[in-house]
């Protein structure tokens, strides 16, 4: 594999591991909030963001390529409320989706094929989360930032596995 695809798609591991983090930080949020709805829909999205990287792990270790597991950032993201928590992530996906555009920038240049119909599931992925993100942050908008405005919002954000 070509040298700026392989690092851009390592580093993409420490980002969704990163992204894992975030997302536990949000959900921590909103278990402090009583919002226990919004906090298990952010931790199964933190489980789904660590699937995210070793999708990629896989990937590197398949083509024959090492990973490197570099330090993971803390989150210093603490919302003020529940409006600038879904916002961050919606922010969050927005930077993601970039980044997966960068590699496939990058395997688009190496002609590297197999690469490209690998990040095509990412490509597809990103067009969910940034759609669910901004749906989330909609809702919040029209509800209110309150424990008591997302209470029926929350008990319907329960139900996601
Ligand atoms: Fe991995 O999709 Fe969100 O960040």
């Amino acid at each position: 594999m070509n040298k700026k695809t392989a690092e851009l798609l390592n580093a993409q591991v420490n980002k969704e591991l990163y992204s894992a983090y975030l997302y536990l930080g949000i959900s921590k949020f909103f278990s402090r909030q009583n919002l226990p709805g919004f906090a298990s829909w952010y931790k199964v999205q933190a489980e789904e963001e660590q699937e995210h990287a070793m999708k990629i792990y896989d990937y590197l270790l398949d083509e024959g390529e090492d990973v490197e597991l570099s330090e993971i950032a803390a989150v210093k993201f603490i919302p003020k409320d529940a409006l600038e928590a879904v916002k961050e992530a919606d922010r969050h996906e927005h930077y993601i989706t970039a980044e997966i555009e960068k590699i496939m920038d990058a395997a688009v240049k190496a002609k590297d094929y197999r690469t490209q119909l690998f990040l095509n599931w990412f490509i597809t992925e990103q067009a969910e989360e940034e759609k669910n993100s901004g749906d989330m942050c909609a809702k919040v908008e029209i509800l209110g930032n309150s424990a008591k405005d997302l209470w029926h919002l929350d008990r319907e954000l329960s139900s996601r596995k």
